[in-house]
Order: structure tokens, then C-alpha cells, then sequence
């Protein structure tokens, strides 16, 4: 019998709002558990922002996440977090002005403090991250940016004795133009089910020409959320088959190669559950690397889904410089349907 059968999952329910209406429902008396914030740059308590602009119609959004036990709160080092006790999110904002160190060493402290918060709040495994650097295509000091959080980042998962290979968690990393680097993640009690893409190679098996350490996550993770619903989060996926990026300057077909590898890990995903998952039924977030490439992007996606699809109608579009240089676009997503994990 699997972990899963023996811990009954407290419900976690996700919805995607305006920021407007985000706001008046925690002033309404019921602060959520938590969110997240696209296009805000006020970090609440319960929902920190990701500081970028928003390119789409419906202006700021909101991720907004429910619980059902008693919210805890605590601080652990550089890491803020809020537990229902089964679940923990979490959020760090490091000004790399005020703390004077390299990217490297930077990324290192916070994950290292992410791991500290993930023993103290009772919820050890990490699920979802989303990291923003600023200038993350910016050289620091002989390596690009990225690279050197790379470095850093996969230290901490390795001192912690974290899975940084196989089992790593989904992820996202993009550039966006504020001084700190902000890290928000979610965790929980029992590990998520990791999903690779057939299309490409792992990304913590990236060879060494695209950085000294291998970026650590997973091209998606599942999870039971309780209620009998699955959770899907995909990672930032980008025009990228086998470990090379394809089809250079062309926004058009960058997004087409990204929808192929956003099919291919459903695919992959909904091998392991009972849950449906599919293309046309994400909520997704779009990052453009060039603001005028936007409405290029979301002609794309309704040409290809129809222009009624959940993933067309509810995607928040957002300003971000894209981990590698020659990419675009990248989309991330989530989705929740009826089903239970294949152990
Ligand atoms: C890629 O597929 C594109 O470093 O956490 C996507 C998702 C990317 C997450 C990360 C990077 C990350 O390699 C870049």
C-alpha cells in the first residue's frame, strides 16, 4: 500500500481570478490559504506577486489557493510560509543589492532556507516552484546569470538530500526586471509523481554546454489534491527538443513547438493517472520575451485550441526574459480534474 492510500488528503482547491476580485475576497473576511499574484507588485501575506508586466486583456491575475484545516504562518530564515498542515506555500524575496552576494551563493542561502521552512512547517516535499531572477540573461562575472543559479540551486537540493535528478520538482525560471530574486513554492506531505517529456532530454541531463550544473526540476509533477481530484503543474515549457532549442527568431514557430511539447507531457501525465487531462483545458501562463511578440502568441494558441478553450480564454500573458537567450516564449500550467495516482 502506497502512502497515498494510508494519509487522507485535506482538500486543496485551486481557482484562477482577477487580482481585483483576489483582493475581494480576502477583504471580504475569508483570506484564502494562499496565491499567487501575475502582474502585482505588492507581495500580501497570503499572496506574494510576480512583479511583471501583463500583456493580457484581463490585466492582473490571481491563483488563488483553498484549504480546509486551520492556516499556520511562520518565518524560517529568508522564507515566509503558511501551512494547513498538510500543505505549505511559501514565498523568499532577496534584494541582491542589500545582501551583497553572487547569484550562485544567493540562490544556494534561499534554497537552503526553502529546505529549513519545509522541516519546520511538517510538509518536506516540494511540489512547484517559480523562480524570477532579475537581468537572468545578464553576465555575472564570466557566467550568465542563469547558469550560476544553477549552480547554486542545485547545491542546496543536494546538501539537503533532496531529489535535484529524478523526483525533482516542476519548476519555472524567467527574467523579470525588479532588484530581488523571488521564489515561490508550494509543498506537501506526500512526494508528487514526476513526468518527464519523451520529446526531450530530462533538463537535470542537460549537457554541460548549457551551464557547469544541470537546472533541477521536472518537466511536470502530479498530484492527488484531495476531494478525488488530480493536480497536473507544468513546468515553464519552451521551444526545445532534445536539449536543443529549435526554430531560432520565430515566435510563430516557437509556440507551435511549444504546444507539441505541452501535448507530449499530458500525454505523458495522463499515463499515470485516471485523471483526462488535455491541451485545450489548462490554465496557463504565457511569458514573452518581446511585448509586440504577445498577440503573435495568442493567435498561435486559438488558432491551434480554438478561440473558446480554457487555456486560450484564461492564459495571463506576462512580460519575462526567458532562461535561454534564443528563447521567445515559454507557457507554464496547471490543471485539476477528477481521478486518482497510479502507484
Ligand atoms: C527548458 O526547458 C526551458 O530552471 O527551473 C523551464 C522550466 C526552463 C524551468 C528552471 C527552466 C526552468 O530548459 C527553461
Amino acid at each position: 500500500m502506497s502512502a497515498r492510500d494510508l494519509l487522507k488528503v485535506p482538500p486543496l482547491r485551486l481557482e484562477r481570478l482577477t487580482l481585483a476580485q483576489g483582493m475581494a475576497m480576502a477583504a471580504s473576511g475569508s483570506a484564502p490559504f494562499g496565491g499567487l499574484g501575475y502582474g502585482t507588485s505588492d507581495n500580501l501575506a497570503w499572496m506574494p506577486g510576480v512583479n511583471a508586466q501583463v500583456l493580457s486583456e484581463g490585466g492582473p491575475m490571481a491563483d488563488v489557493w483553498h484549504a480546509s484545516g486551520q492556516v499556520r504562518s511562520g518565518t524560517t530564515g529568508v522564507v515566509r510560509w503558511r501551512t494547513d498542515g498538510h500543505w505549505l506555500l511559501g514565498a523568499i524575496d532577496l534584494d541582491e543589492a542589500a545582501e551583497g552576494q553572487g547569484v550562485a551563493q544567493l540562490a544556494e542561502r534561499a534554497y537552503t532556507d526553502l529546505f529549513r521552512a519545509l522541516a519546520q512547517g511538517g510538509c518536506p516535499h516540494l511540489l512547484r516552484i517559480w523562480n524570477y531572477l532579475p537581468q537572468i540573461n545578464g553576465d555575472g562575472g564570466g557566467l550568465e546569470r542563469y547558469r550560476q543559479f544553477n549552480m547554486g540551486r542545485q547545491q542546496a537540493f543536494l546538501d539537503a538530500g533532496q531529489a535535484a535528478f529524478e523526483g525533482a520538482p516542476a519548476a519555472c525560471a524567467l527574467g523579470i526586471r525588479q532588484g530581488a530574486l523571488c521564489i515561490r513554492f508550494l509543498a506537501g506531505q506526500i512526494a508528487p509523481l514526476p513526468v518527464e517529456n519523451p520529446r526531450q532530454v530530462s533538463a537535470y541531463r542537460y549537457p554541460e554546454t548549457y551551464g557547469p550544473r544541470s537546472p533541477t526540476f521536472s518537466r511536470a509533477a502530479l498530484a492527488e489534491l484531495g476531494g478525488g481530484d488530480v493536480a497536473l503543474f507544468i513546468s515553464g515549457t519552451a521551444s526545445i527538443i532534445g536539449h536543443e532549442t529549435v526554430h531560432l527568431g520565430d515566435v510563430r514557430a516557437q509556440t507551435a513547438e511549444t504546444l507539441r511539447n505541452l501535448e507530449a507531457v499530458i500525454g505523458a501525465a495522463n499515463a499515470r493517472t485516471d485523471a483526462r487531462f488535455s491541451l485545450p483545458a489548462l490554465e496557463a501562463v504565457v511569458y514573452v520575451r518581446h511585448v509586440a511578440d504577445a498577440p503573435v502568441v495568442r493567435e498561435v494558441l486559438a488558432a491551434a485550441l480554438g478561440s473558446t478553450a480554457p487555456t486560450v480564454q484564461q492564459a495571463v500573458y506576462l512580460e519575462a526574459d526567458i532562461c535561454r537567450q534564443d528563447l521567445l516564449v515559454e507557457i507554464e500550467a496547471h490543471a485539476v480534474a477528477a481521478g486518482t495516482l497510479r502507484s
